[in-house]
């Protein structure tokens, strides 16, 4: 029988059923829909109840429509939640990480919460799929970096769970029109080489950044909630000998998002 470490550098990846603590993950759902439902209420006027899918679902597709901005900063602001930050950092995370080789690891990017439908797209599939691509490109880590993505939904096809290519992790850096993840692996992939993935809420997939993977189809009304969180291992001879490059920028915008606030009295009658 193989260990899952002779699983994971065979295959590139392993799906855990009931690995993560159901409890867990729906602290962080909710959490997320929490947060999305003060701007549902501010731009749509409805308060939802978060647990009517549906119900909840078309009020954010509203919102989208009706505030993008606010809708993208919103999305920002789940991924800073403080239940998905902790998760990246548990012990069972840890533990998962330690278990497929990665000795001392270290967070790549921060978290990231996915939202896919095609009701939350502006520009056709290209703005809620993302085509065949390689983690690494993004991340840039060590050679081992690896991600964990789970969804906060039941997902299967129908509802767009990623599509993997068993293996395609040791064939190299493959070409793609883009290190972002608008575009993707431009090099010839066999269609029939995509594995569809499924799940129940509680099971993820860990895989290394090398493997090829893209997004499902989506064809349901509902949105596929999911969770991907991405690693380096600072043991890792060659992130050392590269100087730990650290290829995600994060940067302040360069004007005020709201200029002319705060005034002098709304700062005094806060600390007041
Ligand atoms: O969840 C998805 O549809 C795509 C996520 C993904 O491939 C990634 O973030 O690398």
């Amino acid at each position: 029988m193989a260990t899952l470490q002779e699983q994971f550098n065979k295959e590139g990846f392993l799906i855990l059923r009931g690995a993560l603590d159901k409890e867990v993950i729906n602290a962080i759902y909710r959490e997320a829909r929490e947060i999305f439902a003060v701007q549902i209420k501010r731009v749509t006027g409805q308060t939802v109840d978060i647990d009517d899918r549906d119900v909840f679902e078309n009020a954010m597709f509203e919102f989208f429509e009706k505030d993008f901005d606010a809708f993208v900063n919103t999305g920002k602001t789940v991924q800073h939640s403080i239940s998905l930050h902790r998760l990246g950092v548990s012990d069972q995370i840890l533990d998962l990480l330690w278990q497929v080789g990665i000795s001392q690891p270290v967070i790549g990017a921060r978290p990231a919460m996915q939202f896919n439908s095609r009701f939350l797209s502006k520009g056709g599939s290209k703005h809620w799929k993302l085509d065949a691509h390689q983690d690494w490109r993004t991340g840039q880590g060590s050679l081992d970096s690896t991600v964990i993505w789970f969804p906060m939904v039941n997902a299967g096809e129908e509802i767009g769970a990623l599509q993997v290519i068993p293996g395609s992790h040791t064939v190299g850096l493959l070409e793609s029109s883009t290190s972002g993840y608008q575009g993707g692996i431009t090099a010839a992939l066999r269609e029939e080489e995509f594995v569809q993935t499924e799940f129940e809420v509680g099971d993820l997939l860990i895989f290394s950044s090398f493997l090829v993977h893209r997004s499902g189809n989506n064809v349901t009304h509902n949105i596929r909630w999911s969770v991907q969180l991405r690693y380096n291992n600072l043991d890792e001879p060659t992130f050392i000998e590269r100087g730990y490059p650290m290829a995600y920028l994060y940067k302040p915008e360069t004007e005020l998002v709201t200029p002319g606030f705060p005034t002098v009295e709304q700062l005094k009658s806060l600390y007041e």
